[in-house]
């Protein structure tokens, strides 16, 4: 195969992709739903401080920058109390309901980047936690992406991390991401090896995709990433960052209740969803390899203009125009 990294006369060419990290300052399109300012449904709707709090957090991630230390929050006492209350109750359910990985690596962040239930970690700190583990980092963001552009950051061991907090009147369960979502959920995730790799290779795989198969990699990232089950000692155990990050669904996802099905990328990539809800159906996986070499034969089955490989030294994006 030929290899050469992708030049402006391509990109004309084809889909838009980030081929830089510092691409990814492009890679920054809001889904407006489930907002504060305009959803009536949501619990922040009528307070009003918490509204002008949410924009004032909004500001740092739209002013963000690749490159840049990401600037800390002083958390009030009220967002302290929310996150503590969630933080409690989730360390009851994670030495029988989390799965090895998270179990011990959220010891490992106790340990060592400040996580209690009295702090809400900085984002800057963590993301520098994860650069020594497996080389991920944060970036903010102000709220929920267009897909595209969520899963096109994972392609550079990137996650886009909200800052604010959820609204202390309903901590049991949050329809956006929050901080408490990304930092109890998604980060000790991101820093076990193997499941950084899977991150990032479905990162890859989206870039350059039709509209239709980010759809299906959308999908694909919501059974796994988000409300993934895995597997251990003959147990099943929970690796999703959904269930991980929500006592309700943590309960709900290890009872009897919903359906489990077995991890199949073609399967699973078209099976509906909820996201205003408890999820009605999990896929779990045997191991995170065995749900790795799937995804591999299954991305390898999209039809793109051109394959693509991470150059981790110049952290670009080289494509390989075998097809
Ligand atoms: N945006 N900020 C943010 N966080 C997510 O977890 C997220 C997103 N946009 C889309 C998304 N997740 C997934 O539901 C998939 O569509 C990729
Ligand atoms: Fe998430």
């Amino acid at each position: 195969a030929d290899l050469n990294v992708l030049n402006q006369k391509d990109l004309k060419r084809e889909i838009w992709i980030p081929t830089h990290i510092a691409d990814l300052d492009k890679c920054t399109h809001l889904v407006t739903k489930f907002e504060p300012e305009l959803d009536s449904d949501h619990p922040g709707f009528t307070d009003m401080n918490y509204r002008a709090r949410r924009a004032q957090i909004a500001d740092i991630a739209f002013e963000y920058k690749y490159g840049q230390k990401i600037p800390r929050v002083e958390y009030t006492e009220d967002e302290i109390r929310t996150w503590g209350h969630v933080y409690r109750h989730l360390k009851e359910l994670f030495p029988a309901y989390a799965c090895k990985e998270h179990n011990d690596i959220f010891k490992l962040l106790e340990k060592e980047c400040g996580y209690s239930e009295n702090t809400i970690p900085q984002l800057e700190d963590v993301s520098n936690f994860l650069k020594r583990k497996t080389g991920w980092q944060l970036r903010p963001v102000a709220g929920l992406l267009l897909a595209r552009d969520f899963l096109a950051s994972l392609a550079f061991r990137t996650f886009q991390c909200t800052q604010y907090i959820r609204h202390g009147s309903k901590p049991d369960h949050s329809p956006e991401p929050d901080c408490i979502h990304e930092l109890i959920g998604h980060v000790p995730m991101l820093a076990d090896p193997i499941f950084a790799q899977f991150s990032q290779e479905l990162g890859l795989a989206s870039l350059g995709a039709s509209d239709e198969d980010i759809e299906r990699f959308a999908t694909l990232y919501w059974f796994t990433v988000e409300f993934g089950l895995c597997k251990q000692n003959g147990d099943i155990k929970a690796y999703g960052a959904g269930t991980l990050s929500s006592y309700g669904e943590l309960q709900h996802a290890m009872s009897e209740n919903p359906e489990k099905k077995t991890f199949d990328p073609s399967v699973t990539a078209v099976q509906q969803y909820t996201d205003q809800d408890l999820q009605p159906v999990y896929f779990v996986t045997e191991s995170f390899e065995n749900m790795m070499e799937k995804m591999r034969v299954y991305a390898a089955s999209i039809v793109r203009p051109y394959n693509v490989r991470y150059n981790p030294y110049t952290q670009s994006i080289e494509t390989l125009d075998d097809k």
